[in-house]
């Protein structure tokens, strides 16, 4: 039985490239057994599965099994669907795209990015793309943005398009490994696709037409088979990455910097928001963690607590 990788699923049909050849697709769909096993996902197969099909006499394949993925990045299901949605599985990297303007960053959509990769143990690397449209007024606020990062051990670069340099140092960290860009609308990440691999020539929005609001050009997750024997995933553009899987005390650990020090605290239980003899906040309090970072874990604390307290209720 033939194996193969699933590049691209558009609701019936998932795009297969066979595992000895990658230049050859088969259009495969999947028998309804499936859809039960996958109750808990929005989608039961997902970009970059690794999967057994039969071919049929019209060429077109069935999907007969699935191997276990090695890793995966989920959040939460959009539209008021319930569960988790699998942006893609069996990933070495992700890379959060953000951009220094037109949308300009926000560290909160990094650092809920970089918990998931904790916690679903991917290596995680910060995009700052359109850096040819800083302005010398952000200059400091994109330099110490980096220095918070760096600090930590997240790779974070800034890139564009426009800069042959930063899509090749972008290339390079993809090379044989299975990469995937998360970021907001209009970030760049289907320019950055086309500038890393030539000839592909995927939309993009029109410069004109890209309001900061953005509007999704991007609409299914595709993964691209790299010249460089990488692979990328192009995702649509999310607003905010919905966390899953969480419950609010774990939040803490996935803060590289809040790890070691929470040891300290003198309750075992502590939430850092506000007990006494706090050893997280004691740090925040010198300066060792970032209030942005600060923020960011009260913010994504809070957005838990409110969904256990909101599921509770519709328990009873
Ligand atoms: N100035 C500048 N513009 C860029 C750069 N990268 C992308 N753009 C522009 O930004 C707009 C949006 O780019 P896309 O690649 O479609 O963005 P996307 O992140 O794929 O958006 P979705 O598919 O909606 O998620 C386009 O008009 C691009 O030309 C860059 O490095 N610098
Ligand atoms: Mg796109
Ligand atoms: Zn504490």
């Amino acid at each position: 039985m033939p194996t193969g990788k699933v590049l691209k699923s558009t609701g019936k049909w998932y795009t297969v490239m066979p595992e000895e050849n990658r230049k050859d697709r088969v259009m495969c769909q999947i028998p309804g057994k499936f859809r039960l096993k996958g109750l808990k996902q929005t989608n039961p197969i997902a970009v970059g599965d690794v999967v057994d099909y039969t071919i049929l006499q019209d060429g077109s394949g069935i999907i007969d099994d699935i191997r276990e993925r090695t890793t995966k990045i989920s959040r939460r299901a959009t539209h008021g669907k319930k569960g988790e949605h699998i942006l893609v599985s069996n990933v070495d990297q992700g890379f959060v795209v953000q951009a220094v303007e037109q949308p300009r960053y926000r560290t909160g959509f990094i650092d809920r990015f970089l918990v998931s990769a904790e916690a679903f143990d991917i290596r995680a690397c910060i995009i700052l793309n359109k850096a040819d449209l800083g302005t010398e007024e952000q200059a400091d606020d994109i330099a110490s943005t980096i220095r918070i990062y760096e600090q930590l051990g997240y790779d974070i670069m800034l890139s564009s398009i426009y800069d042959p340099e930063s899509v090749e140092a972008l290339s390079t960290m993809m090379a044989h490994k299975t990469s995937v860009f998360i970021g907001p609308s209009g970030t760049g990440k289907t320019s950055l696709l086309n500038a890393i691999q030539p000839g592909l020539e995927h939309t993009v929005a029109e410069v004109s037409s890209f309001s900061n609001k953005g509007k999704h050009t991007t609409t299914f997750a595709e993964l691209i088979p790299l010249d460089n024997g990488g692979f990328l995933a192009d995702t649509p553009g999310i607003r905010e990455f919905g966390l899953i899987h969480f419950e609010p005390s774990e939040i803490a650990g996935y803060f590289p910097e809040m790890r070691a020090v929470s040891r300290e605290c003198k309750f075992y239980n502590c939430t850092h928001l506000h007990e006494p003899g706090c050893a997280v906040m004691e740090a925040f309090q010198d300066g060792l963690i970032a209030p942005s970072r600060y923020d960011s874990y009260i913010s994504m604390y809070e957005s838990l607590t409110d969904e256990a307290r909101s599921a509770g209720s519709r328990k009873r």
